[in-house]
């Protein structure tokens, strides 16, 4: 995963995005999950990442990468929408994503978004920059099953708190699904409600929705 992460990062940052594309696909089409594909992404993230924190490139070159990277998810959700040819009638059940205000970091919210559709669920995600009274507002209108925050920087975790509390009085009872780089390397517990769904991984998000069955509204997976 580390060399195929480092070309993949090195594509992005040459800013080719079709290059990058069958690179990627030729690394993980013989796949069975389709998370792999966006690990190998996630993973040369963070290989960026490293190559700024050592001042090897800059944020301008980080923020080409992101948009390559933006494009690869567009073009997946693309063929998985054609590949899959959801039924919008059977489409009923409904999520939204985003990140709380000043979080720029959507890359990976985006991600979880196309995963849910690619198991049939109708999405919307609204990224980066959300103020609270619109997530609150947006939610109200959509009535989403469930709601999923990305936390990937410290700062934000009252926020993100914040959020969760007002989205909790919902008069639908959506479950509140927290996710994102924090999830992966803090105990979120304590940051979050009870109620709160914390999801570290991929594959955990796969099981998950795959067990769709037992995904509560306001509650934790019971199994
Ligand atoms: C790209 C990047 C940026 C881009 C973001 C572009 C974009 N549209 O997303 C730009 C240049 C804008 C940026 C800005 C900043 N960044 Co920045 N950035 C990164 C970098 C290199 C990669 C992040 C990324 O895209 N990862 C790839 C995605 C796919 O991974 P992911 O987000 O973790 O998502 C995965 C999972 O976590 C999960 N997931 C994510 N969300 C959710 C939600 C749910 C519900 C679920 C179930 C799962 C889930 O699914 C994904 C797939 O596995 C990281 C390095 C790193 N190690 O993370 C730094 C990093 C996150 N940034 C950092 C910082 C400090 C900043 C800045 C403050 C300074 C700067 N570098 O300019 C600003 C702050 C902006 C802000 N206010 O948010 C720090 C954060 C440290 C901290 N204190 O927490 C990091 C860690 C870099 C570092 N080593 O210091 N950044």
């Amino acid at each position: 995963m580390k060399i195929e992460a480092e070309k993949l990062g090195e594509l992005l940052l040459s800013g080719k995005v079709n290059s990058a594309w069958q690179y990627l696909n030729e690394k993980t089409s013989q796949e069975t999950f389709s998370s792999s594909f966006y690990e190998v992404i996630r993973e040369a993230m963070y290989y960026i990442g490293v190559q700024w924190e050592e001042n090897a490139i800059t944020v301008a070159d980080e923020h080409v990468a992101s948009q390559v990277c933006k494009n690869l998810l567009v073009y997946k959700q693309h063929l998985n929408a054609r590949q899959h040819h959801y039924n919008q009638k059977s489409g009923i059940r409904k999520a939204m994503f985003f990140c709380v205000e000043g979080e720029q970091h959507d890359l990976g919210i985006q991600i979880v978004s196309n995963i849910f559709e690619e198991y049939g669920w109708q999405t919307k995600c609204l990224g980066a920059d959300l103020p609270l009274e619109h997530a609150v507002s947006y939610a109200q209108k959509y009535r989403p099953e469930i709601i999923g925050i990305s936390a990937n920087i410290a700062y934000y975790l009252p926020l993100i708190s914040n959020y969760i509390e007002e989205l909790e009085k919902l008069d639908f009872y959506p479950t509140i699904m927290v996710g994102g780089r924090l999830a992966a390397n803090y105990d979120l517990e304590f940051h979050c409600p009870p109620n709160v769904m914390i999801i570290q991984d991929l594959r955990q998000l796969e099981d998950l929705i795959k067990k769709t069955g037992t995904v509560q509204h306001g509650n934790a997976i019971s199994g």
